[in-house]
């Protein structure tokens, strides 16, 4: 039987972005000011930084992309997480032999998946990471896309070490744990990151009511 560990501080984070002023000629090169007023070299009005610097520019301490870890995906490229950067994430961790919990976890993906609206589709990636790196290999992963009609490039599958998915896995909130030689207990946890890789909302169960998943995702490819 598999229990259904509980993750308790699985949050729904919301942060607001702090204004930040430059100068609009550099002279300071990249120095920026927490209030307005004027370059002390130039004296020119300082200006406004871009409202959503946060979905092109830097990244802040609490983006994923800031993770060193290296990944394998189903095609068998080695990646970091920042190559997501700059879609919105629904992510989620499960292992491709499971029978019981994942094959849940994976409709509910593809249930979220259908009702991103078709303009925001390709704004959107969908990355399913592996708890069992030994049994999940890239092979093993694209065979599982295929299964799935997940052979497309919005679907992500990744593996990677087992010391990276465990901090990884810390991050999400998510616990797992092997029970037996081919099984593993875990969370069921569903979650959205911002284009800058911040966690922005997390579902947790199977077939549960995804409505304010949906409404996250649309709300940050607007
Ligand atoms: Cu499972």
């Amino acid at each position: 039987m598999l229990i259904n560990l509980t993750a308790c501080n699985s949050k729904n984070s919301s942060k607001t972005t702090a204004e930040k002023y430059q100068c609009p000629m550099h002279c300071e090169g990249d120095k920026t000011y927490e209030e307005p007023g004027n370059c002390a070299v130039c004296k020119m009005d300082l200006q406004a930084l871009a409202i959503n610097e946060k979905k092109t520019g830097e990244i802040s301490e609490l983006s994923i992309y800031n993770l060193p870890s290296k990944w394998t995906n189903q095609n068998g490229e080695e990646i970091q997480l920042k190559a997501l950067k700059g879609d919105v994430l629904v992510m989620v961790m499960i292992y491709t032999s499971c029978q019981t919990a994942c094959p849940r976890l994976v409709a509910d993906m593809r249930g979220i998946e259908k009702q991103i609206p078709t303009d925001k589709k390709d704004k959107v990636t969908l990355v399913f990471v592996s708890i069992d790196p030994e049994t999940d290999t890239p092979q093993r992963l694209k065979e599982f896309a295929i299964e799935n009609q997940m052979d497309s490039e919005k679907w992500v599958f990744l593996r990677g070490s087992e010391a990276d998915t465990r901090e990884f896995s810390a991050v999400l909130a998510v616990n797992y744990k092997k029970i037996s030689p081919m099984d593993f207990s875990h969370s069921n946890i569903i979650s959205v990151f911002d284009q800058g890789g911040e966690l922005a909302y997390q579902q947790e169960g199977l077939g549960i009511n995804n409505a304010k998943t949906i409404s996250k995702i649309i709300e940050l490819t607007n």
